[in-house]
């Protein structure tokens, strides 16, 4: 069983039922997962404009692989009309890998720990608050280490 963190965003459309759907397929794919609060964020990053994101954190545990994981992500992703027109576009529902126990990947498509996540505030404060203790096995730095030195 290996132990994943993923972090959720949605800034399109109803954003809490997104979210609310996602924890509810998450449960069923991840053995005794943890959810943090929802937090409203403003857009980091993002070509104009956009809407505030909704984002969360939750951690499991699986015995699928990273690759697995990401597919049935994916999927999630699909079933609330994920669209990707050009990159960092509005979203209904983004599902990330951020951790995957200590294993670090670095494939087409796949790159976990997710490669920025070290600098995201909307990623870091939610996981702290749900997995403080979570090693980045690339900085050995907890996830509270991680939140506390955040830009
Ligand atoms: N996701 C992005 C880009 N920018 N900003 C916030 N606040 N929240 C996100 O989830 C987010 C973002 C790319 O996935
Ligand atoms: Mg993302
Ligand atoms: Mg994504």
């Amino acid at each position: 069983m290996v132990t994943c963190a993923i972090a959720l965003g949605s800034n399109l459309g109803d954003r809490r039922t997104q979210l609310d759907f996602a924890v509810a397929k998450l449960q069923a794919l991840l053995r005794g997962l943890r959810v943090s609060r929802y937090h409203d964020t403003v857009p980091v990053g993002v070509p104009g404009p956009q809407g505030l994101y909704l984002n969360a954190a939750a951690v499991g545990g699986t015995q699928l692989t990273a690759r697995q994981l990401l597919e049935a992500l994916q999927g999630i992703e699909q079933a609330r009309g994920r669209e990707r027109p050009y990159a960092n576009a509005p979203r209904t529902l983004d599902l990330d890998v951020i951790l995957f126990g200590d294993q670090m990947i670095d494939e087409p498509g796949l790159i976990v720990p997710h490669p920025r996540f070290r600098e995201r505030r909307f990623v870091l404060e939610p996981l702290a608050e749900i997995a403080p203790d979570l090693v980045d096995p690339v900085t050995g730095k907890t996830v509270a280490d991680l939140a506390a030195s955040a830009p």
